[in-house]
């Protein structure tokens, strides 16, 4: 039986890998964080078929402890400070967790095992103010946040232990990706809530930043076996993971909206409290190599993957 520790396994992406990996007969670890009050709603119904280890990305010691403890065959590096809102205000926390976590994570795994295959969560956002389109694993890096800074940090860490100690470490360079498991406070979740609770009588305005950014839309069920795929292969190496369709915020209302018969422009009005100082323009990803290496394609569409986050909205808030 193979072995698997993910680093934020309480997240969004963790919750779905740690589901997808139990169903392939792994033994699955989840590396987590003390918080006083535990967040384990996107676990819960696995809680008693994983094991979860202490520690925290900061903490190089708690890092090499959990190896140690778990000994896995595969490290999938999910854990960060994700939200780029955020990142522009606590800028050198997230360069500590997002960038030189990785540095920590691959450091102890070399100590302890080199040959542990690892999974870095690269980003789309690494591109930034983007140098082509569709933007492909050889599109120059530009971010355009502290978090994307972090993350160019974490993929060329990634890239440098490949090649300097010869481990099989892949970047995935995964493009937006959403889910009912995701986190209020990005833009689609935002949505969809607000949606579902404007349905049903409990608010009234939507308040949105950037109506106008564009993003490659994904279903996070469908990215976690991409992650998984990557490191079952010979070699490593690194892979844009996208569906290779753009579609902007204002799209994502409109459909969201519509899908309960509502008209956006009524409840949804532009706050500069949303407005970053640096944006992402515009993102489109070429799904071709992951395609051609690895079998792996998007199967979720654009719009299904709205109904379905509309649609769970809807019935939580009922
Ligand atoms: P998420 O929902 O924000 O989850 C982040 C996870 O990291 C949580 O489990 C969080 O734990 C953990 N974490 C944060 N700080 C930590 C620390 N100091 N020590 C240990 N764990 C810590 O993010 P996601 O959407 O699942 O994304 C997973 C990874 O993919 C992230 O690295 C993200 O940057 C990257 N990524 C995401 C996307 C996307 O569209 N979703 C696209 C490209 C790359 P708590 O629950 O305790 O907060
Ligand atoms: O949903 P977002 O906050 O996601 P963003 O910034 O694209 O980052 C996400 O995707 C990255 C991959 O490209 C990940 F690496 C990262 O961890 C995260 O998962 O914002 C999407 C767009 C932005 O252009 C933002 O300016 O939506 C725009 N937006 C407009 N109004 C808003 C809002 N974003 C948020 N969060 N809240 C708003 O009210």
């Amino acid at each position: 039986m193979k072995s698997a520790l993910i680093t934020g396994i309480t997240g969004q992406d963790g919750s779905y890998l740690a589901e997808h990996l139990l169903e392939k007969g792994y033994e699955v670890f989840g590396f987590v964080r003390r918080t006083s009050t535990p967040n384990y709603w996107r676990i819960e119904g696995i809680l008693d078929k994983i094991e979860l280890i202490d520690g925290d990305l900061t903490d190089q010691g708690s890092i090499s402890r959990a190896l140690k403890e778990c000994n896995p065959d595969e490290v999938y590096s999910l854990g960060a400070q994700s939200f780029v809102g955020s990142s522009f205000n606590d800028p050198v926390h997230t360069g500590n967790v997002t960038g030189l976590g990785v540095m920590r994570l691959l450091e102890s795994v070399r100590q302890f095992n080199k040959d542990i295959r690892v999974y870095q969560a690269s980003s789309s956002e690494m591109f930034g103010k983007v140098a082509e389109t569709p933007q492909k694993e050889s599109t120059p890096f530009h971010p355009r946040s502290p978090y994307g800074v972090a993350k160019v940090y974490g993929y060329w860490a990634s890239v440098n232990y490949r090649e300097s100690y010869d481990m099989h470490v892949s970047n995935g360079i995964l493009f937006n990706h959403e889910s009912p498991r995701r986190g209020i406070e990005f833009v689609t979740r935002k949505i969809t809530d607000a949606v579902a609770r404007i349905y049903h009588g409990k608010q009234e305005k939507l308040f949105l930043g950037n109506l106008d950014a564009k993003r490659d839309w994904g279903f996070a069920g469908d990215y976690v076996e991409a992650m998984h795929l990557m490191l079952q292969q010979d070699f490593p190496d690194d892979y844009v993971i996208s569906t290779g369709e753009t579609h902007s915020v204002k799209e994502f209302v409109e459909l969201s909206f519509g899908h309960v018969g509502l008209d956006w422009e009524k409840y949804v009005e532009v706050d500069q409290r949303f407005i970053r100082p640096a944006e992402v323009e515009l993102l489109l990803g070429d799904p071709a190599k992951a395609k051609e290496k690895l079998g792996w394609s998007a199967k979720t569409s654009f719009k299904e993957l709205v109904e379905m986050m509309v649609d769970a909205d809807l019935k939580r808030v009922e």
